[in-house]
């Protein structure tokens, strides 16, 4: 299986709550490495490029909205197969229909404030990680 690199973002909600260090310790515990890290606050503007994908999507506005609605934490982790094992670790899009043990069922609120944004393919991790980092961010 190869290495692989993926996008992961703490949502306004999960930082709110202050379960930051808490969620980069379990996917730290998974076996991942964390080869970068920033917290910022998006713009409405700037959410829209990032979801671009989901524009025709009903919740769109409602979830450029919430993503700028407070600070985030963006990271970038390392390991085997890491684009599909951390949407593992994040659990299904509603908490509520979440596996026990993941990430949206531990910390998520509801189908649109769930926690943890995580790339779901390669295509994706490609777009998103330098949409948040430069090469010289992310170490090797
Ligand atoms: P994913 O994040 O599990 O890949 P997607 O269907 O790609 O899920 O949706 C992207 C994000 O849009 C979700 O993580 C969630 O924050 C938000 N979202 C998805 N479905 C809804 C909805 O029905 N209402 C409000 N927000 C939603």
């Amino acid at each position: 299986m190869a290495v692989e690199r993926t996008l992961m973002l703490i949502k306004p909600d999960a930082v709110k709550k202050g379960v930051e260090g808490k969620i980069i310790a379990h996917v730290q515990e998974k076996g991942f490495k964390l080869v970068a890290l920033k917290k910022l606050r998006l713009t409405k503007e700037q959410a829209q490029q990032f979801y671009y994908v989901h524009k025709e999507r009903p919740f769109f506005e409602e979830l450029c909205e919430f993503m700028s609605s407070g600070p985030i934490v963006a990271m970038v982790w390392e390991g085997e197969n890491a684009i599909e094992e951390i949407r593992k670790i994040m659990g299904a899009t509603n908490p509520e229909e979440a596996e026990e043990g993941t990430l949206r069922k531990l910390y998520g609120t509801n189908i649109g404030e769930n926690a943890v944004h995580g790339s779901d393919s390669k295509e994706s991790a490609q777009f998103e990680i330098p949409f948040f980092f430069s090469r010289l961010e992310i170490v090797e």
